[in-house]
């Protein structure tokens, strides 16, 4: 039994279960995807990533995959990918993965939604579709507060109304917020219209998070206005897919478009 109302899930397939979850929080934790092991390479990375930036406050920089193998690796991460699949079907991209630090001794609390600043994804519809699927990673231990956890609204993606301007910079925006305390290597996996916020990081060491957002493919990529040539040359066929740098440029809304090569049928 879970008695900390935080919706775990198991690595691999989208169970039924982890579908209700997710369709009635907006989000699912993994736990378990990375070993100790793995999170040290991919921290070294991200670490590597941020040298000589700032240190203020939170910061994230995009496409680390590029020339960094143990973010690259996670891109299809078999843990992950197969509910981004049950959740978008086989016709999907990656449209960002932004390496996040929250400072040692920093806060960056706002509430917001994921989306595009210039065009709210809530004049799509309601409920505001699902266009940015977040996985993040904990690279850094967030199991207790104040070691800048992420924050959440769950439900808060079928809400029609925003959260009161008023309380957007607060920590304790609303009463039915959860604070994520999550394990290093586990995984969050969150639905773009969730209300969600870092917590602030009061360790003496820096947060790392690494954040992979998969897409329509018609969505335009927001880390990079295109792909490095030389690690599309050199990635595997699913990653370069997965890119989506296609040859016509009509390709991510006509026929034509070309299978991501998944290496099985079942997503497993
Ligand atoms: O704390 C983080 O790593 C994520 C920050 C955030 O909320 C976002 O990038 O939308």
């Amino acid at each position: 039994m879970n008695l900390s109302s935080i919706p775990y899930s198991q690595p691999g397939t989208m169970t039924e279960m982890d579908r209700f979850i997710f369709e009635c929080c907006g989000f699912i934790v993994i736990e378990d995807v990375l070993t100790e092991a793995e999170c040290d390479q991919v921290l070294e990375a991200a670490t590597r990533l941020h040298a000589g930036h700032s240190k203020e406050k939170l910061l994230q920089l995009g496409k680390g995959f590029e020339h960094e193998p143990a973010i690259e690796r996670l891109i299809d991460h078999p843990a992950v990918l197969p509910k981004v699949r049950a959740l978008y079907g086989e016709n999907f991209v990656l449209q960002a993965a932004w390496c996040t630090v929250q400072p040692a001794g920093s806060q960056s609390v706002g509430w917001h939604q994921d989306g595009s600043s210039a065009f709210d994804f809530k004049q799509l519809g309601y409920p505001v579709p699902l266009v940015q699927l977040r996985a993040s990673y904990h690279l850094t231990d967030q199991s207790e507060p104040f070691m800048g956890n992420m924050m959440l609204i769950p439900g808060s993606h079928r809400s029609r109304l925003d959260l009161p301007q008023s309380m957007r910079r607060e920590l304790y925006a609303c009463s039915m917020q959860q604070i994520l305390l999550a394990k290093r290597g586990s995984v969050l996996l969150f639905h773009n219209g969730v209300w969600h916020s870092p917590m602030p990081n009061n360790m003496n060491y820096d947060r790392y998070n690494m954040h992979f957002i998969y897409s329509p493919p018609w969505l335009r990529r927001s880390d990079r206005d295109a792909t490095d040539p030389e690690f599309l040359r050199q990635t595997t066929p699913v990653r370069r897919a997965l890119m989506g740098d296609y040859a016509r440029p009509d390709v991510p809304f006509a026929g034509g478009f070309p299978a991501i090569p998944f290496e099985d049928e079942n997503g497993h």
